[in-house]
């Protein structure tokens, strides 16, 4: 026998994509009823928009963050900031559900005591996509990363240290968790153009939340 009994069911529980990488299916959504209205408060004091890269491209993600730092890039460069440079105010306060998830998630995978500081919100419209690229702005990598999918599906892409070498495709789903440390934590990693659709709870979207300690 081989191949799948039901070839479209949604990501297994748990799938191994490196010696300290693994997707956790479905792990944020018992976490939603609480991670869902702290979303929505975070995206109402600090609204997304479209970053420049210093290449001077504008990204077709549109991001906001929450957490003592936030991401962002402008032509000056890429780096995490405690104030929103559009507002001029703090980024929001890391909503406790929001944390809670990201600590359970982590030592789910194996990595104990994990306390984000900056919660980087990524947001897909249909076509939107992320390049191939490396996460390494952060101060330390010996914490791991943790990623949230909420929404449309999408295709993530799971490359080596060298940006050449060749990605594995991931199918990634509403409320599938991955978490990446240790020796994968300098993967190249993307995302495919997202694909037109509706989700039921979100729409025309892919929301995607990265946990990190940053400072
Ligand atoms: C693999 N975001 O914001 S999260 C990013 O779906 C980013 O929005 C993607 O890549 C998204 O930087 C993917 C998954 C992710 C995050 C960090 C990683 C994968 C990673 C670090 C190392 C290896
Ligand atoms: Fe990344």
């Amino acid at each position: 026998m081989s191949g799948q009994l039901f070839p479209q069911d949604p990501t297994p529980r748990r799938l191994a994509l490196g010696p300290q990488a693994c997707v956790l299916g479905g792990f944020a959504l018992p976490h939603l009823g609480g991670v869902m209205p702290a979303l929505q408060a975070v995206l109402d004091a600090a609204p997304l928009r479209h970053l420049v890269t210093p290449g001077g491209f504008t990204m077709s993600v549109a991001m906001s963050n929450c957490g003592a730092l936030g991401w962002t890039s402008d032509r000056r460069g890429y780096r995490y900031t405690r104030d929103d440079p559009d507002s001029g105010r703090p980024w929001p306060d890391m909503p406790a559900a929001f944390e809670r998830l990201a600590t359970a998630a982590a030592a789910e995978a194996g990595f104990d005591g994990f306390v984000p500081d900056a919660c980087l919100i990524n947001r897909y419209a249909p076509g939107a996509r992320l390049s191939l690229h490396q996460d390494r702005d952060e101060r330390d990598f010996d914490a791991p990363i943790v990623s949230v999918s909420l929404g449309l599906p999408a295709t993530f892409l799971f490359g080596g240290l060298a940006r050449a070498d060749k990605a594995a495709r991931v199918p990634l789903a509403h409320g599938d968790v991955v978490v990446w440390g240790g020796v994968d934590r300098l993967r190249h990693h993307g995302v495919l153009p997202l694909k037109d659709g509706e989700h039921p709870q979100l729409g025309a979207q892919r929301i995607n939340f990265t946990f990190r300690k940053a400072g």
